[in-house]
């Protein structure tokens, strides 16, 4: 008799560790612990999210014949962590071995190499592409670029391929995605679900122990079991996968989801298959019922990105969280906890994250990204920030997009030049800034855009590593064009209002 372990984003029933067990002789060992719940301070939805996802996840197995062990937060014998429930449970019922699938972080996967107890990793084959593919498409390759790679998985999967050829003649269509923010949204959002009885308890159970967490707990609708993220897959293909790819990128200040598909947390939990996702999206493009482009979008971003940003994690190894090529030190301010800031657009996404445990990719990337890169925040903090905040983050998918697209720490291995903006990007693309106490139209002076005043301060402390990018070169030429006189004021007032920042001022 063996253990097996499913931890809380490994809910799918076809996981390899359950593939390999014995539902008539081996017992499934499931636990909800502090050492997982409180690593990072997660928001309160997130962590209900999972133990709700989990709680009827082992109902399931049950209901489907297998023996569970379960360990509920509050259960006066939990030792506190994965590793101590499994000695516990191993020596309680006599087990020979534990059988695990690789779990998505590395500090897990180191903690349960070192078990006392005898164990057998499998790899987790949820994904497209095993670490060997990955590691064998990067091997040799100077620029590690998700469009090359994104190639090969259309060509694995199949989707979108006449044959050989891509559908349409091109492989990508994000050209026709970068839409300014629309005047109506005729998509009503995601699916919301009424807590039932499960949901209710472990909503008590969360407000009880992790209430001063940032984050609101209620409303709470999230599906967690899969029928439930089933429907509202098919409610978003009907209604919000025709706009997705034309306002992507979009923001706007009351609309917090736009065509957003709020799949990620579903597919990492693993109550959704990123593959039949894709295969119900490409459908929806051959009955008709959506455009290439957003189908294309939609695709790429999971069978792409989602793919590639795995395959970065786990080549680049455990010490990839703590790179900081830009040698950035700054503390991340009081606004990303909910402290008050006068700049709307990151008014808006944090207070967004703190009501659903959700913002969009241009938000994460495009607003509390940009402003940490620009103002220079230390990434290690921001990746717990955005590790903590998010129902859809665990490492494996956060560290890269953060650390890499997002923060340039890891010196360009994911992105080819910083994601750096102005507040020109953000006017464009929101209804944000009509609203804002700063004016976006401002270059310098009491009242400029913040992230007009960084961006120039970016470029110029960070001169000497980035005016040699050929895809950076405008923006020097730009800034260098620029009277001596201005170039100083820009910089004096962004050092300026750096100060306020960390002297703890409202700014
Ligand atoms: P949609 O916009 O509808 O996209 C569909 C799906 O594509 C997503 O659900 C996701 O599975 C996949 N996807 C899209 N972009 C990416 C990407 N860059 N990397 C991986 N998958 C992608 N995604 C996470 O799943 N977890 C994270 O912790 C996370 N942290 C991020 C941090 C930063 C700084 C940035 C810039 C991006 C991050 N992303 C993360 C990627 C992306 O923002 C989210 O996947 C997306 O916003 C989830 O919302 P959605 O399901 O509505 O996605
Ligand atoms: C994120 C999370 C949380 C909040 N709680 C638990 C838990 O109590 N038990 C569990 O098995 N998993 C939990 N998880 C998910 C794990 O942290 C996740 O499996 C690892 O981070 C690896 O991706
Ligand atoms: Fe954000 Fe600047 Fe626009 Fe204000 S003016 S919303 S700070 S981009």
């Amino acid at each position: 008799m063996r253990l097996v372990l499913v931890l809380g984003d490994q809910l799918s029933l076809s996981l390899s560790a359950l593939r390999k067990a014995d539902k008539d002789s081996d017992i499934v060992v499931m636990a909800e612990v502090m050492g997982e719940a409180a690593y990072v301070p997660h928001h309160p939805k997130k962590i209900a999210f999972i133990f709700a996802a989990m709680r009827k996840f082992a109902a399931a197995l049950r209901d489907d014949g297998w023996q569970v062990a379960y360990t509920t937060l509050d259960d006066p014998d939990n030792t506190g962590s994965i590793t101590g429930e499994l000695i516990r449970r191993a020596s309680a019922f006599g087990a020979a071995g534990v059988v695990y699938t690789e779990p998505g972080e590395w500090r897990l996967i180191n903690a349960l190499g070192d078990l006392p107890v005898k164990s057998h990793r499998l790899a987790d084959d949820r994904f497209i592409a095993s670490h060997a593919e990955f590691d064998d498409w990067a091997a040799g390759r100077k620029q590690l670029r998700m469009e090359y790679f994104y190639r090969d998985m259309r060509r694995k999967t199949g989707l979108l391929m006449n044959g050989d050829k891509p559908e349409g003649g091109k492989w990508n269509y994000d050209h026709d995605n970068r839409k300014p923010a629309p005047v109506g949204v005729d998509y009503a959002g995601p699916l919301q679900f009424t807590p039932d009885a499960v949901v209710e308890q472990v909503l008590a159970l969360v407000a009880a122990r992790f209430g001063d967490n940032f984050g609101t707990l209620r409303p709470f609708w999230f599906a967690t079991d899969t029928a439930q993220a089933r429907q509202h897959l098919a409610h978003w293909i009907k209604g919000g996968l025709p706009g997705f790819g034309d306002f992507q990128d979009a923001m706007l200040n009351d609309n917090r989801f736009l065509y957003h598909a709020v799949v990620g947390l579903y597919i990492n939990a693993g109550l959704l298959d990123p593959l039949d996702v894709c295969r119900a999206a490409a459908q929806a493009y051959r009955d008709g019922d959506a455009p290439l482009n957003a189908v294309e979008g939609f695709i790429r971003q999971i069978i792409g990105w989602r793919e590639y940003v795995r395959g970065i994690y786990f080549r680049e190894g455990p010490d990839y969280v703590s790179r900081n090529a830009l040698g950035h030190d700054r503390a991340l301010p009081a606004m990303y906890w909910g402290g008050a800031t006068r700049m709307n657009c990151v008014a808006k996404a944090v207070a967004q994250t703190r009501d659903e445990a959700y913002a969009h990719h241009i938000q994460r990337l495009m607003v509390t990204g940009n402003f940490a890169l620009l103002a220079g925040i230390d990434p290690g903090p921001l990746h717990e920030w955005y590790l903590a905040v998010y129902a859809d983050a665990y490492e494996w998918v956060e560290a890269p997009n953060v650390i890499g697209m997002s923060q340039f720490a890891d010196d360009g291995i994911i992105a080819s030049k910083p994601y750096i903006s102005s507040g020109n990007y953000i006017h464009k693309m929101s209804d944000h800034c009509g609203t804002c106490a700063y004016r976006v139209q401002d270059k310098t002076g009491p009242d400029a855009c913040p992230f007009n005043l960084l961006y120039w301060h970016f470029l110029d402390r960070h001169r000497a590593r980035f005016a040699g990018n050929p895809r950076m070169g405008n923006m020097y030429r730009v800034w260098d064009k620029m009277d001596a006189g201005k170039r100083q004021t820009v910089l004096h007032d962004a050092g300026q209002w750096l100060d306020r920042l960390d002297a703890g001022e409202a700014v």
